[in-house]
């Protein structure tokens, strides 16, 4: 390189390098899911926002299972949280899980690293409306582990998915 080109060379490296490293994608459909607070991968200014297309090309789980709220069994699908919150890359001891309506739930990260917890997006491979615990569920392996049948695990099943708040 020519001495003179130098200053112009490096100033080109600083302006590349100044753009921030948004690792996660922009969402071209609607946004389903929200992830805020403790996340370095946002897409818009420090929030993850995640479209169906994105969540559902995550890593994920179907499970069938019998539940309080369904009749029979149902096969749930849909990404494991951990994926999710690694695509976000979220971090922390805490989710606060928020729905549409205001009902919320305090779900340890421990939940999703331990456990085969997905966001389901369909139930017996259809997607969930809204007026059918849609557009996301947090659904729990209950197929798995018999031992999460309990009333603790089902509060934690928060149906309407918005958001996901990331706390330490
Ligand atoms: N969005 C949303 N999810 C929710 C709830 C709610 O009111 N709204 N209730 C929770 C509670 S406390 C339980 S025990 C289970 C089952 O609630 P159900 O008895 O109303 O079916 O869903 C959980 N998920
Ligand atoms: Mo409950």
């Amino acid at each position: 390189m020519r001495r003179r080109h130098f200053p112009f060379v490096l100033l080109g490296f600083l302006a590349v390098s100044m753009v921030p490293a948004f690792a996660l994608e922009q969402p071209k459909g609607p946004v389903i899911l929200t992830i805020k607070g403790n996340v370095s991968q946002p897409n818009r200014a420090g929030e993850a926002d995640f479209d169906l297309a994105m969540l559902e090309a995550l890593p994920g789980r179907s499970g069938r299972m019998e539940t309080p709220w369904v009749k029979g069994t149902v096969a749930y699908s849909g990404p494991l949280l951990r994926e999710v919150l690694k695509a976000a890359g979220a971090s922390g001891r805490v989710l606060v899980v928020r729905a549409l309506n205001d009902y919320k739930a305090d779900v340890p990260v421990s939940d999703a690293e331990t456990l085969e917890t997905i966001l389901a997006t369909r139930q017996d491979g259809k997607l969930m409306p809204v007026r059918d615990k849609g557009p996301l569920m947090l659904v729990y392996p209950f197929d798995l582990d018999t031992k999460l049948f309990t009333e603790k695990y089902f509060a934690r099943s928060v149906w309407q998915i918005r958001e996901i708040e990331v706390l330490p």
